[in-house]
């Protein structure tokens, strides 16, 4: 059966076509740098947005029109499941993304919302072996069920923790048995509302404990995926532990979790954290700690999370820029996080909202290939630090210069600087690339 009739495979048309169910941009086979853009963006769709979420708001009931309406439970979850996979076909997207409940219907013990999960998961696999789809990551969701209400890894509850790592132990399962690429933690509900009933510390450490349980049990079982953790300074909590990268690579560091995490990092969340998108891609680059990319965009006018499908050139631009530099993403990719607007509620809506996703971010990866082939930064950057190169600077850099070295050399010496940060000059440059590359 085709739960979207009216959408053929999405192809590439080029940049002349009007056709809004056409790439413009982004030809998978086409090859930038020495690789496939295919190769590059890695495109993944996230199920919950597309598929689960119903359009409800906290002042609005559920409004999605939707092929899969009128089913409920577990003929609901296959119907999706089937959904899903033309969907994926007609997109050409290569790869999708899920928490536990997306799929899967709970029931009243974990043992029967477990074997839910187990008829959808042996259905998942099916579909991906007949259609090569793979999964990108998935996780798990310990954020809306209410038992979560003070947290999961972090709640009060030594209960919920042992219900949440249970949770965990069953996830890495499903990441094992679809071959899932990475394993996603954020942690919607891990941080606090007040701090006037909250042990910080013990919140932290426990937080620390299930992540080293995990680590351990994939071990255990084999499952070889990137571990990630997703930063978000808030919401739903008023304060998120991993509030940004340069946090949550602070908490890895001390808790010697480290060497098995890395960062998935969302454009929303960076703005929510009152940074660019491409600064916590920066951060999280030169940790080594870039993983993997929810692309999405949020409402500069608005302060919460409004996962609005990536149109934003200039901003996908400097995010490609960055991934580039990070030689990729490695086993990572780039996820739509983002959902149609409430009042975009028809089918066909989702088409359009991934297409101008994908093209948004083949075009910033085409322009920021130009970027970097050409330098246009690079030989800035590198004029700009070459004090450091030679004489006091390369004492400094390598160590060998002290205070009282350093008073010696500058105590007589006049100091000022007149060099420019010529920063509307790069600008101007950035802006007829964006404006001229092909
Ligand atoms: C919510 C998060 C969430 C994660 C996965 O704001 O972005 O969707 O990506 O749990
Ligand atoms: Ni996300
Ligand atoms: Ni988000």
């Amino acid at each position: 059966m085709a739960y979207f009739p009216e959408v053929k495979r999405i192809q590439y048309e080029g940049r002349k076509s009007t056709n809004p169910l056409a790439f413009k941009h982004y030809n998978p086979s086409e090859v930038v740098l020495g690789k496939t853009m295919e190769e590059h963006l890695r495109f993944a769709v996230s199920y919950w947005h597309t598929f689960t979420l119903s359009g409800s708001d906290p002042f609005g009931l559920p409004n999605m029109i939707r092929p899969w309406d009128g089913y409920s439970g577990l003929d609901l979850a296959k119907k999706r499941v089937e959904a899903a996979f033309e969907f994926f076909e007609k997109m050409g997207v290569n790869y999708f993304c899920f928490h536990d409940r997306d799929i899967a219907p709970e029931g009243d013990t974990l043992r029967e919302t477990n074997k839910n999960l187990d008829v959808i998961v042996s259905m998942i696999r099916e579909y991906m072996k007949s259609s090569g789809k793979k999964l990108l990551w998935n996780t798990q969701n310990m954020f809306s069920n209410p038992r979560f209400a003070h947290g999961a890894g972090t709640s009060p509850e030594a209960d919920v923790f042992a219900y949440a790592a249970a949770q965990v132990k069953k996830g890495l399962e499903v990441a094992l048995e679809l071959g899932a690429e990475n394993y996603v933690f954020w942690g919607g509900r891990e941080g606090y509302e007040t701090l006037l009933n909250t042990d910080m510390k013990l919140e932290l450490d426990n937080q620390a404990r299930l992540f080293h349980m995990a680590c351990d049990y994939a071990d255990e079982i084999g499952f070889k995926g990137q571990f990630l953790i997703e930063p978000k300074p808030k919401e739903p909590t008023k304060h998120q532990y991993d509030f940004d990268a340069a946090s949550a690579i602070a908490f890895l560091k001390t808790y010697d979790l480290d060497k098995r995490f890395k960062l998935n990092l969302e454009a929303n969340h960076a703005t929510l954290a009152g940074h660019t998108f491409e600064h916590e891609l920066y951060v999280s680059r030169i940790h080594g700690m870039l993983g993997s990319v929810d692309a999405n965009q949020g409402d500069p006018l608005l302060g919460w999370d409004t996962d609005e499908f990536p149109t934003d050139m200039y901003s996908a631009t400097l995010a490609m820029y960055q991934i580039l530099k990070n030689g990729g993403l490695h086993s990572g990719g780039l996820n739509f996080d983002a959902k149609v607007r409430r009042a975009s509620m028809t089918p066909i809506d989702l088409f359009y909202g991934h297409v101008v996703g994908m093209d948004t971010f083949a075009r910033g990866l085409k322009v920021a290939a130009k970027l970097v082939e050409d330098k246009v930064f690079d030989q800035f950057i590198e004029e700009r630090y070459k004090s450091y190169q030679s004489g006091i600077g390369q004492d400094i850099v390598s160590g060998k210069a002290t205070l009282k070295s350093l008073e010696d050399y500058i105590i007589d010496k006049p100091v000022t600087v007149t060099t420019s940060g010529r920063q509307e000059l790069l600008l101007a440059k950035l802006n007829q690339y964006l404006l001229e590359v092909e």
